[in-house]
């Protein structure tokens, strides 16, 4: 398949004013009838043909201006509806049958148990109906739903409802406006058995708009938190950036089956389960912090994206870096910032480093694809978000507020690019951002490299700042980026310096350089003694920062950076230097400053002052994947030993300290979904897991005992995790009970499936074996897929990398059965391979094989292009 390219793109052919849907709704045969005002854009290079969208339709009448088509005048194909010398202006009406209930892909109008829904973006809209399918196509919409009312009680679509009635038949239809022009990858539907939730909220102009949540009937007690939620976010939107919501009514449906998280569709948001059904006693505090993330992110949407949205899908993070980031920012607010940004910072190494140093590495613009659904990346996400972050570092809360206030001044109701934002935060600032294109367009990690050199008889402290972004495919050299640098100095006793800058390299405002060139050099005087360095706070850059620094130094930092990520950042590096050192082949007792290490923990452990939720952070050791990222010939196996292994001892050295939290935090711990009570539970679960680690016989009962006494999910779920990962003797009785309990749960069955995908206890791989088979497990269903199939491949490193090939065989062929089913679904599982070339080689000969395997037994174009990519 060829690739698209952003070179190639043409303004659209025809803009659309109006469009008009009539549906006859049914689960195994739906009609749309449809009508189109279209007319030539302006713009639009004169042709003889139009070619409209539409994938797997049965087109049954077909008029132009009410005039029946005659079979010269247009033609069918795979790729849609050409029409052949239409005229400049018409009206086209087609009226085409789709089959809902035989749709796994779950693009397009499918069934999910007794509703049938859309999902149209990217593009998904083709398989409702023929239309100019891209983004940069905006009309009104005005849609009729007609079906039984009894099958279909609930019609639901955009905007508001302007009419409805019963008809004969036991029929009855609704109608729906929205007033917004809109492309089409936001026009949605739901209809069927759905039962609903209601508020109200009063915008700041006065104006009540009502708020609902419509999902199966028993999910409904438990979608509080997530109105609440909406709630919330509305009111964040228009304190931080004036922007209030634009009808009367917000609705959002919950499903168990979805591609994704969640769907910002215009007024009718369509949510994952996942993100939506979620309480204390049925959800962990991590449920309820994506919970209240994605419904903001979804809500805030609503100006990032759909008042303004992109021009061409290479646009992408146009509107999901800028909304991610504002959704971050809302989190950060609602609860604590620091652990809010560790979490990011967490993510962003965890799963857009991979992407970026791997096959699939592109830009956070990519400037071709094959398949769009593939693009929705954590590089086109998460470091997107980070790119618009760097605009608010350097331009200052203020600065980068007038920047969107001009943003949407001037594109209001308009499909734009990446370069009409960073031009209205240029002009709005009246500086020259030019240069953060470079962000936009080269694909690669950035590595910031820092060396210092301390002149202890002048007192001159000098610091050398170099950048360079590796070669990825297709794109050998790169430019130097702008990255913004806070720098701070901390005296050994961690008392903090202040920077008395020589006449050397660019003068620093606010103690931030902002780095542009190759490299730069500044130096600092007036120091005694050699100063502790920090730089990069609060992960002022997605770079990967290569600073040499002594175990005295991480320890100073560990203990006294005022900067909370800076904290964990030491932390990081110094349990990075003790697994790389296990990992080499020392004993543990002979790595170089193993002590020091300890005592700094301890000290960290004994910080009064210290969030717990900091703590635990800083406790948890860096995660094999990030680990990977800056290794090679990796064995996993070794790797996942070093690592436990540093676990152990720090378990150990720490024991006093952990079993003091554990305690002293357990009351707290059974507080409600504030910042206090969620930082007892994320202490004590990172305590309890390396006391076990330390010493599994001596700790191993409180887990059982935790199991027993838990209050929320997330002590039941830390409780069950830990048994079932540590082997322990009441795993299966554990396993059993929490099966029993929640077998009417999905989203509970999901935990239930990936507590066990993840367990590195040496009966994994049967277990899994045995899980797909399990009454609660089926290809067929997006979140069960990931919660078993994907888990395993991306969280058990050790025995989806087993040596024997065994975790690679079981995945492909699951992989391969999905992507027969759901192809956007299995290609996010083909990534797992992605990394393949960073291991020692009988791994990577035996994943080569496994890729080769699968593209030769024919793979959908979205894991083809995934896999293809992989082994180029
Ligand atoms: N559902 C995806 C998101 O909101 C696509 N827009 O990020
Ligand atoms: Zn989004």
């Amino acid at each position: 398949t060829d690739p698209i390219r952003l070179a190639d793109y043409t303004p659209p052919p025809y803009v659309i004013d109006h469009v008009s849907l009539d549906f006859q709704l049914d689960f195994e045969q739906t009609e749309v009838d449809s009508r189109l005002r279209l007319r030539r854009h302006p713009d639009a290079l004169p042709g003889r043909e139009l070619l409209l969208h539409g994938e797997d339709l049965s087109l049954l009448a077909i008029a132009i201006d009410g005039q029946p088509l005659a079979p010269a005048q247009y033609a069918v194909s795979a790729e849609g509806l050409r029409l052949i010398d239409p005229p400049a202006e018409f009206e086209l009406h087609t009226r085409v049958r789709i089959h809902p209930a035989r749709n796994t892909r779950l693009e397009g109008l499918y069934q999910s148990s007794a509703f049938l829904l859309t999902q149209c973006e990217a593009e998904g809209f083709r398989r409702i109906t023929y239309f100019l399918d891209r983004p940069d196509v905006m009309a009104r919409f005005t849609v009729r739903l007609e079906a039984d009312q009894q099958q279909f009680p609930v019609l639901l679509s955009n905007g508001d409802d302007v009419a409805q009635g019963t008809l004969a038949n036991g029929r009855h239809f609704v109608q729906w406006q929205d007033p917004w022009p809109k492309p089409s990858y936001l026009f949605a539907i739901a209809a069927g058995a759905l039962g609903h939730i209601e508020d109200y909220f009063r915008t700041r102009s006065g104006r009540d708009v009502r708020l609902r949540i419509y999902a199966e009937p028993r999910a409904l007690p438990r979608s509080w938190f997530a109105l609440d939620a909406l709630k919330r976010s509305m009111r964040w939107d228009e304190a931080r950036y004036g922007l209030e919501y634009d009808l009367d009514q917000f609705n959002i449906v919950a499903t168990y089956d979805f591609n994704m998280g969640a769907m910002e569709n215009k007024s009718l948001n369509i949510f994952n389960a996942k993100a939506i059904v979620a309480d204390l006693e049925r959800a962990t505090d991590a449920d309820l912090t994506y919970v209240e993330a994605v419904v903001a992110h979804e809500y805030f949407h609503n100006w990032t994206g759909n008042r303004v949205t992109c021009r061409d899908w290479f646009q992408l993070s146009l509107k999901e870096g800028l909304t991610v980031y504002r959704d971050q920012e809302f989190s950060a607010d609602q609860g604590s910032r620091a652990v809010k940004r560790i979490d990011d910072v967490r993510l962003l190494r965890a799963n857009q480093f991979p992407e970026d140093s791997g096959p699939f590495a592109h830009p956070v613009r990519p400037s071709e694809y094959v398949e769009i659904n593939n693009f929705y990346t954590a590089t086109v996400y998460e470091k997107g978000a980070e790119i618009v972050r760097l605009y608010e570092r350097v331009l200052g809360r203020e600065g980068f507020r007038r920047g969107m206030d001009l943003y949407f001044q001037r594109h209001d109701g308009q499909a734009v690019t990446t370069d009409d934002f960073r031009a209205a935060m240029a002009d709005a600032n009246g500086v020259d951002l030019s240069r953060f294109s470079r962000w936009y367009e080269q694909a690669g990690t950035p590595i910031l490299t820092v060396t210092e050199q301390f002149d202890s008889e002048r007192g001159v402290l000098t610091v050398q700042f170099s950048q360079e972004t590796p070669g990825t495919l297709g794109q050998a050299d790169k430019l130097p980026v702008p990255i913004p640098i806070p720098i701070a100095l901390y005296r050994q006793d961690g008392l903090r310096l202040p920077l008395q800058q020589r006449d050397v390299g660019p003068p620093l405002a606010g103690a931030m350089l902002v780095l542009t060139e190759a490299s730069q050099t500044l130096q600092f005087d007036g120091l005694q003694e050699k100063p502790v360095l920090s730089v990069l706070h609060d992960f002022s850059a997605p770079v990967a920062l290569r600073h040499r620094q002594s175990v005295a130094e991480l320890s100073v930092r560990l203990g006294f950076e005022q900067d909370p990520f800076c904290r964990f950042e030491a932390a990081q590096n110094l349990g990075e230097h003790l697994i790389q050192s296990v990992y080499a082949g020392q004993a543990l007792d002979a790595v170089s400053g193993l002590a020091e290490i300890g005592r700094a923990f301890k000290a960290l452990c004994a910080d009064a002052g210290l969030d717990p939720a900091v703590l635990a952070e800083c406790l948890n050791l860096p995660d094999e994947a990030y680990l990977s990222e800056r290794m090679q010939a990796i064995d996993p196996s070794r790797l996942f030993h070093a690592r436990q292994a540093v676990a152990t001892w720090l378990g150990q050295q720490l024991e006093g300290a952990l079993l003091q939290h554990y305690h002293r935090e357990a009351q707290s711990a059974g507080g409600g979904f504030d910042a206090p009570s969620t930082a007892a539970r994320r202490i004590r679960h990172r305590a309890l897991a390396l006391l076990i680690a330390g010493d599994a016989t001596r700790h191993g009962a409180l887990a059982s005992e935790l199991a027993v006494t838990a209050r929320n999910m997330t002590e039941r779920l830390a409780a069950l995790s830990l048994l079932v990962h540590f082997g322990l003797a009441d795993q299966e009785a554990a396993l059993a009970q929490f099966y029993q309990q929640y077998e009417d749960d999905p989203l509970l069955l999901d935990k239930w499936l990936s507590v066990q995908a993840s367990s590195p206890q040496p009966d994994a791989l049967s277990r899994v074996r045995a899980l797909l088979k399990h009454p609660a497990y089926t290809h067929r269903n997006p979140n069960k897929v990931r919660a078993l199939i994907g888990t395993f491949g991306r969280l058990n490193r050790l025995h989806f990398h087993a040596a024997d090939g065994s975790g690679y065989a079981l995945y492909a062929d699951a992989l391969q059965a999905v992507d027969a089913l759901n192809p956007q679904v299995a290609a996010r599982l083909s990534a797992a391979f992605n990394g393949w070339r960073r291991f020692e080689p009988l791994r990577q000969e035996a994943m080569r094989r496994t890729l080769q395997r699968l593209l030769q037994a024919g793979l959908s174009k979205d894991s083809a292009e995934i896999v293809t990519k992989a082994l180029e």
